[in-house]
């Protein structure tokens, strides 16, 4: 049985990802970092909390990510877990330098150090494009574009990119950058923009809410749907050598026609609920990121299957549902944190 390694198994796609794996008969260890209220939810939704083996680990912690290699002995190692929201970024950058950049050296050397042979894959991204989408007239952006960082989350993810080519090629490690586009699912935080519209156009509808306050309406993302990108990860590791991809659907549509087209969902004009506020534009904001993804088509068979249309629906109708089920009562997962009685955490007692 293989053994995969998810770092931020608790995350939207890391999450996903083990439910992926597990499919596919995978033995999956993922970290977790301790939190003030634990942050299981995603892992109790997909079903699969006491199906996943977790051990406590911090970016920030080199000795935990080695002890979290030792444990688990993986085949593949998914390196996911990052201060992953780009408004924080700038309210927290140096944090942010070292959670989602230099810690990428860190999973790397201790790869490098105790299994060589363990496949490595780390979550790059189209932020790293960053102002090259304007420059090149909206063009879809494949894997030779230009880098042009416009956020210190986008910075030190282009370190990560660098330094696991940097391992790939010093050492010989099977190291593969994914470059994916925004991708999104009902398992996306609260504070990125296709979640936070589906859940306020939702509790609008039914009455729970008055308003949903924006900032940037102009921009322009890629949006495709979470669970179809995990399979991607996946692919990049089945190759016989290493190789960076973009991950994406090949269209854009800007911040305005999503909210037009979440609120059309439910019935409802956009112009009535949506106002703009200053506090939700970032210092720089990239403008429009569209991805190429011709290349994981040709090479490793990937290509989207939900478009942006079916997304939002989804994530809406969701949504909807969600709070419906709320108003007659039922909590979510995440209303009553806790840590479930049947667990799997692996911690270092166990092997004293
Ligand atoms: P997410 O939902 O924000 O998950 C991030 C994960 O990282 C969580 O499990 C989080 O743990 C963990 N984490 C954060 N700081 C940590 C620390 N100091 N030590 C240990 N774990 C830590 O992000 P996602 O959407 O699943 O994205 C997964 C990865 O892909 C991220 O690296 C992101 O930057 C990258 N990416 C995402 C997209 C996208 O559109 N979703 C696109 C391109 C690249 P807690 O649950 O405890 O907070
Ligand atoms: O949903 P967002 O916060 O995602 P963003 O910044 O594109 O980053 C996400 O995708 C990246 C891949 O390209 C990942 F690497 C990254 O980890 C993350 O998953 O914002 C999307 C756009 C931005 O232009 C933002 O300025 O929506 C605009 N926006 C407008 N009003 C808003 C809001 N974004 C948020 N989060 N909240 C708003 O109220």
């Amino acid at each position: 049985m293989k053994k995969a390694l998810i770092t931020g198994i608790t995350g939207q796609d890391g999450a996903y990802l083990a439910k992926f794996l597990l499919d596919k008969g995978y033995d999956v260890y993922g970290t977790y970092r301790r939190l003030s209220t634990p942050n299981f939810w995603r892992l109790e939704y997909l079903e699969v909390f006491d199906k996943v083996n977790l051990i406590p680990a911090d970016l920030s912690d080199t000795g935990s990510i080695v002890e979290a290699l030792k444990i688990s002995q993986p085949d593949e190692v998914y390196h996911l877990a990052a201060q992953s929201f780009v408004g924080a970024s700038f309210e927290t950058p140096v944090a942010t330098g070292d959670v989602t950049g230099l810690a990428v050296t860190r999973i790397l050397e201790a790869i490098r150090q105790t299994c060589p042979e363990t496949k490595f894959y780390f979550a790059a991204t189209s932020e790293m494009f960053g102002k090259t989408g304007l420059l090149n007239g909206g063009k879809s952006l494949n894997e030779g574009d230009f880098f042009y960082p416009m956020s210190p989350y986008a910075a030190a993810k282009l370190y990560g990119y660098w330094i696991t080519r940097i391992y790939r090629e010093a050492y010989g490690i099977f190291a593969v950058n994914g470059i994916l586009f925004n991708h999104e699912s009902p398992l996306r935080g609260l504070e990125f923009v296709t979640r936070k519209v589906a859940n306020e156009v939702a509790k609008i509808s039914l009455g729970l809410s008055k308003e949903l306050r924006l900032g940037n309406l102009e921009a322009k993302r890629d949006w495709g749907y979470a669970p179809e990108y995990v399979e991607a990860m996946w692919l990049m590791l089945q190759q016989k050598e290493p190789d960076d991809y973009v991950i994406a659907t090949g269209e854009a549509h800007s911040v305005k026609e999503l909210v037009e087209k979440a609120f059309g969902i439910v019935g409802l004009d956009w112009k009535e609920y949506v106002k703009v506020d200053r506090r939700f534009f970032r210092p720089l904001d990239v403008p429009c990121l569209v991805g190429d993804y011709s290349k994981a088509k040709r090479k490793i068979g990937w290509e989207p299957r939900t478009r942006f249309d079916k997304l939002i629906e989804i994530m809406v109708e969701e949504e909807v549902d969600r709070w419906e089920r709320w108003l007659r009562g039922e909590r979510f997962p995440w209303d009553a944190p806790n840590y479930p009685s049947e667990n799997r955490i692996l911690t270092r007692a166990l092997r004293m």
